[in-house]
Parts: structure tokens; C-alpha cells; sequence
């Protein structure tokens, strides 16, 4: 078995990632704990200071959706993606959009809470009204995902992949507390505005919780 080595930060949503397509294909990970405040290390490895970072005997990948394209790539079975390559190229869709689309309310909602240690009456005018706005973006959002998972039991469709891989560090937020040592506004953001439960969205709770059971590396 090849050598796999990650380099990680505590509470990392795209580390967790590796960790979930890692346990789902039986994969050993060697885990490098980096201080989040010295990423030196990162640097020296990968030209970059974000994790995760791979590190195999022969390459270096950075950036969560390259380093499971890789790891599928290395090692096909089980898969990820599904085997059909319209669907594959949907789950590619899905991915992409979550990636690219999903995170910008939370991540703006980060950003403006963050500073005002989530204190609204510290906002201005239009800033309250853009944590308003992009509130019910991020609720909405939880809304489809829900009616997605009319039948199935994964994002993907029935089979557990490369979506659920994808999607469930960050939705977990909505049912789990960060940590208390955890301080990323993003985190803090997913939990108290993109909150969810068996009452409000029990296909995506009961997602959850499935996916929380899988192995992880
Ligand atoms: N697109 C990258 C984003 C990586 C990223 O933002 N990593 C976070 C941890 S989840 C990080 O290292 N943030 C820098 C910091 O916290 O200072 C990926 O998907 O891997």
C-alpha cells in the first residue's frame, strides 16, 4: 500500500473530506498535525499555505476536490463517483456548484459576523441587511437538499460518494456544535443560521447521522 500522508489543521471541513474518501476505500493515512498559526510546513511542502495537503511518494495535491480525484484516481474501488459517466459528470455538477456556489452565503455571512463576534446592532444598515439576504440563501439550500433526499439515501443517489464526501463536513454544522475550541466564524455560521433537525429536515438530519457513522481515515 502506497504511503499517504496529510497534512492537516484541527477542525478542517475540507481535511475531513480526505478522511471520509480515505475510510470509505480502506486507505491508511499518515495525519501531520500543522500549528494553524505556523504553516510553515504547508508552505515548504506545497508552495501554499491551506490544507489539506497529500503527500505521496511520487506527487503533491492541494485542494480537497484534487486530492479526491487523486485518490480515485490511485485507488478505484471501492468508488466515489458513480459508475455511469452521465452520472458521474452530474455528481461533478453537484460538487462544483457546492464548492462554488453553496459556500458563498456562508462564507460572506463568515466575514461580516466574524469581526462583530456575531453582535447584529454592531452591523450597518446594509450589511444587516446582507446577513438577512444571505440567511435565507443558506436556508434555502437546506430546503433542496432535504427534498433530495426524497427516496434515496445520499446526495449522489443511492449509493454513498463523491457528493456526500462533499457536502456532509460542512452540513453537520447544522445539527453538531463546533467545538468549543473551535473558533472559525464559518463554522459558527453553519451551525447557528444553517441549523436543522429531525423536526425541520429529517431525510437531511437522518443523513447526517448516516454519513457521520462512516469510517473515516
Ligand atoms: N479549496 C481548498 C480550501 C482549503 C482551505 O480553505 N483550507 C482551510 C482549512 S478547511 C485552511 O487551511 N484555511 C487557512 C486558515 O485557516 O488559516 C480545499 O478545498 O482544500
Amino acid at each position: 500500500m502506497a504511503d499517504l500522508r496529510v497534512l492537516r489543521v484541527p477542525y478542517s471541513t475540507n481535511v475531513d473530506r480526505v478522511a471520509l474518501a480515505a475510510g470509505h476505500k480502506g486507505l491508511q493515512v499518515t495525519w501531520v498535525d500543522v500549528d494553524p498559526d505556523d504553516r510553515r510546513v504547508v508552505r515548504e511542502a506545497s508552495g501554499q499555505d491551506l490544507v489539506p495537503v497529500l503527500l505521496s511518494d511520487d506527487d503533491v495535491v492541494v485542494d480537497s476536490p484534487r486530492i479526491l480525484a487523486w485518490i480515485e484516481a490511485r485507488f478505484p474501488t471501492p468508488s466515489l463517483w458513480p459508475s455511469d459517466p452521465g452520472d458521474a459528470a452530474l455528481a461533478d455538477v453537484f460538487c462544483h456548484r457546492f464548492n462554488e456556489v453553496w459556500k458563498g452565503p456562508p462564507n460572506r455571512l463568515g466575514g461580516l459576523l466574524g469581526p462583530v463576534d456575531f453582535v447584529r446592532d454592531r452591523l450597518s444598515g446594509s450589511e444587516a441587511r446582507a446577513v438577512d439576504d444571505d440567511t435565507v440563501r443558506l436556508r434555502r439550500w437546506l430546503d433542496r437538499f432535504e427534498e433530495r433526499l426524497d427516496g434515496p439515501d445520499h446526495l449522489g443517489g443511492d449509493a454513498f460518494g463523491i457528493c456526500d464526501v462533499t457536502a456532509h463536513p460542512f452540513l453537520r454544522f447544522g445539527v453538531h456544535a463546533p467545538d468549543p475550541a473551535d473558533e472559525d466564524p464559518f463554522h459558527r455560521v453553519l451551525h447557528e443560521l444553517g441549523s436543522f433537525d429531525a423536526a425541520s429536515h429529517p431525510r437531511l438530519a437522518a443523513w447526517v447521522e448516516r454519513v457521520d457513522a462512516r469510517p473515516r481515515a
